[in-house]
């Protein structure tokens, strides 16, 4: 009986894993908070409770609603309302966040995100967003010549997860005072279901 218990547990535990619509990151939009900014605010590193699912890192980060623009312009968002800048206010050394998550050793996960910068208000269009997952580092140097919003970019790429949690982190070491590194909609799916894939 205690067998056929785990089988079952085994094949309960794979169809839970087989869905992609699985989400494993809290508030990946930066949407969920009874204490939203009404425009934006900026949150000190080391803040655990500010922003629900994330711990920010470094010299913190800006929480921004879509219309904190000056000039009554728009921060058009790739999700929802609510976008994380990386470069917090008058940091010289840009800031970041993270969260950790459940994960199966040996399973596979697509990660998902949204990253943009702008080139206005002296920030000169660059920038650099360090990615660190489990053991894995990337890092995307974002460029663009737009002055009239954010110019965002969809990035996506695959992990194998070597623990039972995986941590997450964004993050940028640039000057706040030079760029903006802006983040959205972060998601982590399982892959392992089955997948059709089209041979002609
Ligand atoms: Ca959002
Ligand atoms: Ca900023």
């Amino acid at each position: 009986m205690k067998n056929f218990l785990l089988i079952l547990g085994i094949i309960f535990s794979n169809l839970v894993y087989a869905n992609e619509c699985d989400q494993l990151i809290v508030n990946g939009s930066f949407e969920n908070s009874p204490a939203r900014p009404s425009i934006w605010e900026t949150l000190p590193g080391n803040d655990e409770t500010s922003l629900p699912g994330w711990k920010t890192l470094g010299e913190g980060v800006e929480w921004s609603s879509h219309v904190s623009a000056s000039g009554g312009s728009k921060i058009y968002t790739p999700d929802g309302d609510y976008v994380i800048d990386l470069n917090n206010y008058y940091s010289k050394n840009g800031g970041g966040i993270e969260q950790s998550f459940p994960t199966k050793i040996g399973a596979k996960y697509l990660v998902t995100f949204y990253a943009g910068t702008q080139k206005n208000y002296n920030r000169n269009g660059t920038a650099k967003l360090n990615v660190m997952i489990g053991d894995e580092h990337y890092v995307y140097n974002l460029k663009t010549e737009r002055s009239d919003a954010i110019d965002w970019t969809y990035f996506s790429f695959s992990f194998v997860a070597s623990q039972a949690s995986t941590t997450i982190k964004f993050t940028t070491d640039t000057s706040s005072l030079e760029h903006f590194t802006v983040l959205d909609d972060v998601n982590v799916v399982p892959l392992n279901k089955p997948r059709a894939i089209l041979v002609n």
